[in-house]
């Protein structure tokens, strides 16, 4: 079963939206299999923004995700990398449709209060980076097949 690396940046965490966040997960039917609320170290958080280390936004980007605890999270379920990207909106909360977390409860692009991994090979990639295998709990839910065909 796909797996995706989920995290709720420190303005979701601050504003008091960790509940709302895996409330939309839970009733969209995906199973939580990893969860913790830590602090992130400048060398996490440059790892895991590599992909925009030569970007002007990238040092803001690494102080803002270094300022304040996150909860890093890991979700599974079919298709849950691009139906989490679904729950979360783009990128820009300007063009985020109502209905999606950043689309209801952001309103600029440096603030957009929520990471969802972009491809399966980028999940697999940031999933080993945020976690150690004995953090993922592999069980399936009881209403595993009234989700399932
Ligand atoms: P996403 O995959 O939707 O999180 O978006 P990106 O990987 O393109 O960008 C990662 C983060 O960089 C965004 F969530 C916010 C930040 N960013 C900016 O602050 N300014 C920009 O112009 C683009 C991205």
């Amino acid at each position: 079963m796909e797996r995706t690396f989920i995290m709720i940046k420190p303005d979701g965490v601050q504003r008091g939206l960790i509940g709302e966040v895996i409330a939309r997960f839970e009733r969209k039917g995906f199973t939580l299999v990893g969860m913790k609320l830590m602090a992130v170290s400048r060398e996490l958080a440059e790892k895991h923004y590599d992909v925009h280390k030569d970007k002007p936004f990238f040092g803001g980007l690494v102080e803002f995700i270094t300022s304040s605890p996150v909860v890093a999270m890991v979700w599974e379920g079919e298709n849950v990398v691009a139906s989490g990207r679904t729950l979360i909106g783009a990128t820009n909360p300007i063009s985020s449709a109502p209905g999606t977390i950043r689309g209801d409860f952001g309103i600029t692009i440096g603030r957009n209060l929520i990471h969802g991994s972009d491809a399966v090979e980028t999940a697999q990639r940031e999933i080993a980076l945020w976690f150690t295998e004995p953090e993922l709990a592999s069980w399936t839910p009881a209403n595993h097949g009234w989700l399932y065909e």
